[in-house]
């Protein structure tokens, strides 16, 4: 049997604090079901690259990670990636910054990771390779003589062409998505806007079976929504600690209706517009001050980066004039908590919130919507108010979709949840939950893996496009 090289930015390995996201439980699972290794970052700076690789086993999984230099850091990580990449696959141009440095540091890292885990692999094994930060690295691997079947997972959205174009190095980016053998998107609209690229700028034709051909070079392309790792949610919103959380929670809001946020701070989750969009709600709806409030969780995240930094500043401001308008000697509308909390506590207080709002402005899924649906008391469910611009959307229809920028469409839906009779939240959410089950992590991973499996091997040496 195959065994299995997962490379992404960072790795994690298993732990038994509880605490690990979904994604990292599943690819775990995978690995210690094919064996093999989890390559990447180690998260550590070294003065000069060595290429040293750090090995560390637990509970069946290995991870081997290498130390990166801090210019790597600055030009790929928090430069290429986090101020190129990340704002421009989230539509926003404005905030995108085009630097020439970024794009030699990724060039650079990516190389740097090839070099490093290629000779690790061997002949049969599969080579999944995930996200924005390592596009390049498949056709790194094939320059090396690499063969293997190869694979890219995309995890936040795909942009469209028009938007892409303003990347000046578009075309040696997609480019470099045919040198694997299969890629997938989290949506079938991000999937349109990469083939709606490849048509109208590399002349490339679609087949049937989603194998997209440009000049000698073709690849299988394929929408994967990922899920969460449903069954375990499920049962670690039911247990002790999550019914603890729950507790405090009902305890401390005295009787108060809570609607529930859980973000990364980040400017693609649409904090500022949900703060406006619960301020617009409080100011439509007076017979509810006091009786509403909503928790926001946002832990901070990318802090050196500076727009990360502006939006922390920018939410502490919109929060406190908020609360400053609408706070009574025993009320507080927005509690806005900047930590993250341990899996099962978070359980615990999706359970005890009437609505969830998940709200991004662009999101590759978004996950949070699912945990939300997966944590629910099944014979009296919340209602989860999401962005219809989530890639989450496409899956829950069922949850009150909204258009994130509008403060009105977001007042309107928290009026039409706290209206909502019973009958109609479980009728909703048990349709949610259904996909949420089926399509959970492991299906999605499989997915992924048997196409891939299903790739012919070995491939042929890289040619060029055109
Ligand atoms: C990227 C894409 C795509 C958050 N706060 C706490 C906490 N979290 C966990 C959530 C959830 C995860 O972090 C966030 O996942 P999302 O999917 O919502 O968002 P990104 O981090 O932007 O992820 C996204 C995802 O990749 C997977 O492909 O869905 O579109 O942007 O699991 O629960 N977890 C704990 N405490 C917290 O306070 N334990």
């Amino acid at each position: 049997m195959s065994r299995l090289i997962m490379i992404s930015n960072r790795v994690q390995l298993p732990s038994s604090g509880g605490n690990q996201g979904g994604l990292a439980v599943a690819l775990q699972a995978a690995l210690r079901d094919k064996g093999g290794i989890w390559f990447g970052w180690s998260g550590e700076t070294t003065e000069q690259f060595t290429g040293e690789i750090h090995y560390r086993e637990a509970n069946g999984v290995t991870t081997a990670t290498i130390d990166l230099e801090q210019q790597d850091v600055d030009e790929y990580y928090d430069g290429f990636a986090n101020r190129t990449l990340w704002p421009l696959f989230h539509y926003r141009i404005d905030l995108t910054e085009f630097e020439r440095d970024f794009n030699s540091g990724y060039a650079r890292v990516n190389r740097r990771f090839a070099e490093t885990v290629g000779p690790l692999i061997e002949a049969d094994d599969l080579v999944w390779v995930h996200d924005y930060h390592m596009i390049p690295l498949g056709a790194e691997l094939r320059e090396q003589g690499c063969a293997n079947r190869i694979g890219f997972f995309l995890h936040i959205p795909w942009p469209p062409a028009d938007m892409l174009l303003s990347l000046p190095s578009h075309r040696e980016l997609v480019e470099a998505l045919f040198a694997y053998d299969v890629v997938g998107f989290q949506t079938q609209d991000w999937l349109d806007s990469f083939l709606h690229y490849v048509e109208r700028q590399l002349g490339g034709t679609i087949a049937e079976d989603g194998t997209v051909t440009v000049g000698e070079r073709s690849v299988r392309v394929f929408a994967d929504p990922i899920g969460i790792e449903t069954a375990s949610f499920e049962e670690a919103a039911a247990a002790a600690p999550a019914r603890h959380a729950q507790e405090r929670m009902y305890m401390s809001a005295t009787g108060r209706t809570l609607i529930v946020g859980v973000d990364r701070l980040d400017y693609s989750k649409g904090l500022e517009e949900r703060f406006l969009g619960f301020e617009r709600f409080l100011s439509l709806h007076p017979d509810f001050r006091g009786l509403v409030y909503m928790l926001q969780i946002a832990p901070p995240s990318r802090e050196n980066v500076e727009t990360y930094r502006a939006i922390r500043a920018g939410l502490d401001a919109l929060s406190g004039r908020i609360n400053g308008e609408y706070s009574d000697m025993d009320y507080v509308p927005i509690r806005y908590v900047n930590k993250g909390f341990a899996r099962d506590v978070l359980a615990g207080i999706y359970r005890a919130a009437r609505i969830c709002l998940v709200t991004p402005l662009r999101d590759g899924m978004n996950l949070v919507a699912k945990e939300y649906v997966a944590a629910q008391d099944p014979a009296d469910p919340g209602v989860l108010i999401l962005s219809s611009f989530a890639g989450a959307a496409a899956q829950l229809k069922d949850a009150l979709l909204v258009n994130p920028y509008s403060p009105e469409e977001i007042a309107d839906a928290i009026a039409q949840a706290l209206a909502m009779p019973r009958a109609e939240r479980v009728a909703r959410w048990e349709k949610m939950i259904d996909i949420v089950r089926r399509e959970d992590v492991t299906w999605w991973c499989n997915r992924f893996l048997d196409m891939l499996e299903r790739e012919p091997a070995p491939r042929a040496p890289l040619h060029q496009l055109g």
